[in-house]
């Protein structure tokens, strides 16, 4: 499985090119890159932070729980999200790659060692407890390349996979947005579950309009 924000807005996080995604008038693509914490990590830390204040009083939907559920149900099972919120893990979900990382861990700017840090607030700018350094989201930002064990694993799943679904995606954030054509190319069936059509509804075999937390319980329901 394939997920995006989208999965999410249904627990009241924000999506990303929803009216609802904007913060002070920023778009994620001006301040989720390198030059932008370079410039200003303190505007950057207080995006991040509204957001950690945000997640934080969030719970996961009944579309997260449909997945940790299929998770358990499916001798072999691989779920990919471009979800940074953690909501997926709080379901129970244990077979999955964050390939956009996760807005509860920091990695270090100086000796690179990566965290969980749980604090809302977290203090602005935040510095390493090894070596002083200044902390950052342990997060992809655009221009920046996903992990190389992210990207191997998601190779090896998509080129496997007998299924793949893709829910809650607006299909536009490379490399996510060619997976569905990579799982197609290796002869999977394809599936889309969103509110709106997207790039990939073309060659997708099914694509079912609607909200996620109504149409991804009913893949639980027998025929
Ligand atoms: C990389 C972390 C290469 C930040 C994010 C081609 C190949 C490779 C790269 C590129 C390329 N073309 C362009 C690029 C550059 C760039 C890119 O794709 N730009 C886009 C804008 C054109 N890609 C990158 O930079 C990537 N890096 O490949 O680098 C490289 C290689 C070597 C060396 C150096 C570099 C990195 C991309 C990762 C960026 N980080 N997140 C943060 O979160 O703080 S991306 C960000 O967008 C989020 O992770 C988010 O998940 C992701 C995608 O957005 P969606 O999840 O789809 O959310 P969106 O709001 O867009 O859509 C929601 C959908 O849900 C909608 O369709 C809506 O209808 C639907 N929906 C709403 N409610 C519901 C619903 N559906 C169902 N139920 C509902 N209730
Ligand atoms: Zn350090």
């Amino acid at each position: 499985m394939l997920t995006g924000a989208g999965i999410s807005a249904d627990s009241g996080v924000p999506t990303f090119r929803g009216a609802e995604g904007l913060w002070k008038n920023f778009r994620a693509e001006d301040l989720a890159t390198p030059a932008a914490f370079e410039r200003d990590p303190r505007l950057v830390w207080e995006w991040y932070n509204w957001r950690r204040e945000l997640i934080a009083t969030k719970q996961p939907n009944d579309a997260h729980k449909a997945i940790a559920e299929l998770e358990r149900r499916s001798p072999d099972f691989w779920l990919i999200t471009q979800n940074v919120d953690g909501l997926h893990r709080d379901a129970g979900s244990q077979k999955l790659s964050e390939i956009h990382g996760n807005i509860w861990k920091v990695r270090c700017t100086g000796c690179r060692a990566v965290e969980n840090n749980r604090d809302v607030p977290i203090s602005i700018l935040p510095s390493c407890p090894r070596c002083g350094s200044l902390l950052r989201p342990h997060i992809v930002w655009f221009g920046e390349s996903l992990f190389a064990e992210d990207l191997d694993c998601c190779s090896k799943a998509l080129k496997r996979c007998d299924i793949l679904l893709v829910i809650g995606t607006s299909g536009v954030v490379y490399p996510a947005a060619g997976f569905a054509s990579v799982a197609k190319e290796a002869g999977a069936f394809v599936g889309e579950i969103n509110l709106d059509p997207t790039p990939q509804s073309a060659l997708i075999d099914v694509s079912l309009q609607g909200r996620a937390k109504d149409l991804v319980p009913l893949l639980l329901d027998p025929i």
